[in-house]
């Protein structure tokens, strides 16, 4: 394996200019004070803090052409691919903190151009409560969070679609999107049309939450490089308030500990995003605090020592 799972690289990329409300750009110094580092540190791992990209401030302008923020988007996009990129030349694992969610667009178009000149099959688990399946015909709002998958399967503007060099950066069957409980009208039936595989809240109610990750899951073997895009909306708002668009009725604490558990035990975690926490809504940055917790558990932290079935 080309990548060592315990080197792992923090990426701040403090940037909302995606999204439709400010504050997502408090993100990577809200994971910073919830203590991001100490944590992954306490499980022995090898940890360095990049500090935070740079690039264009949010200039809050109307939407043009079914877009908001394209040019700003972009670049923040081409800094993040370049930084997940040279991480993973590296040898070490990214963690890109976001920042709203259209910042995946990047690091997912660098994670599939990895896998690609490493010869690794790509699995990407979208952790969200919205499929981020719009295009700029569809979209209620303009807003590029809401348009990265779409993107990554080549549906968008080309100078997004073009970034990892190769378009499409992925095929729509690397994906499995869990916990999504709002889909836009167009949107639904573009996922539909597109086959995207949705894990959807009334599916993980139907099936639970174990066998919503095993199906997920199935597939991942060694050649797997899996990517996690974890949009903190995934989780109920109840207790991760912390964020744009919330949406009721999402996994409840144990359901996402689960979650991370199960994909923790593939032992085949290569890269991770964590995104859209705004601490402009949060409450004494709780949940930040929780993205952490729900961290420890995806590198491995368990109640108990697991005996292997
Ligand atoms: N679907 C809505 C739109 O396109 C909102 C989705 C964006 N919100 C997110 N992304 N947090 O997951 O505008
Ligand atoms: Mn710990
Ligand atoms: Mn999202
Ligand atoms: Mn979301």
């Amino acid at each position: 394996h080309p990548l060592s799972q315990h080197k792992i690289s923090l990426i701040g990329a403090p940037s909302d200019a995606g999204a439709g409300s400010r504050g997502s750009s408090m993100g990577p110094e809200a994971l910073r004070v919830a203590g991001i580092e100490p944590a992954l540190l306490n499980h022995g791992l090898d940890v360095e803090d990049r500090g935070n990209l740079s690039g264009p401030h949010n200039p809050w302008d109307e939407s043009s052409g079914g877009y908001r923020h394209l040019d700003e988007v972009t670049a923040w996009c081409r800094v993040a691919h370049d930084a997940v990129y040279e991480t993973l030349k590296r040898r070490r694992m990214p963690i890109l903190m976001g920042g709203d969610h259209s910042l995946s667009m990047g690091s997912i178009s660098a994670v599939a151009r990895h896998c690609r000149e490493y010869g690794k099959k790509l699995r990407v688990l979208w952790l969200d409560a919205h499929a981020d399946f719009n295009t700029c015909d569809i979209t209620p709002s303009g807003n590029l969070h809401g348009m990265p998958v779409a993107v990554l399967c080549g549906f968008g503007p080309a100078e997004l679609i073009e970034l990892g060099g190769v378009m499409p950066a992925t095929p729509p069957s690397v994906y499995r999107l869990i916990g999504v409980r709002s889909v836009d009208p167009g949107e639904k039936h573009f996922v539909h049309k597109t086959d995207l595989d949705v894990f959807d809240m009334r599916y993980i109610d139907e099936n639970g939450m174990h066998a919503t990750m095993e199906r997920a899951l199935a597939g991942v073997d060694a050649d797997t490089h899996l990517h996690v895009s974890f949009d903190a909306d995934f989780i109920d708002p109840l207790i991760a308030p912390g964020v744009g668009t919330p949406v009721p009725g999402g996994p409840t604490y144990r359901e996402a500990q689960l979650c991370m558990e199960m994909i923790a035990d593939t032992g085949r975690l290569g890269s991770l995003d964590i995104m859209e926490l705004n601490p402009a809504q949060d409450v004494r940055n709780q949940s930040a605090a929780l993205a952490v917790d729900l961290l420890e558990s995806l590198f491995g932290k368990s109640t108990l020592m697991r005996k292997r079935l």
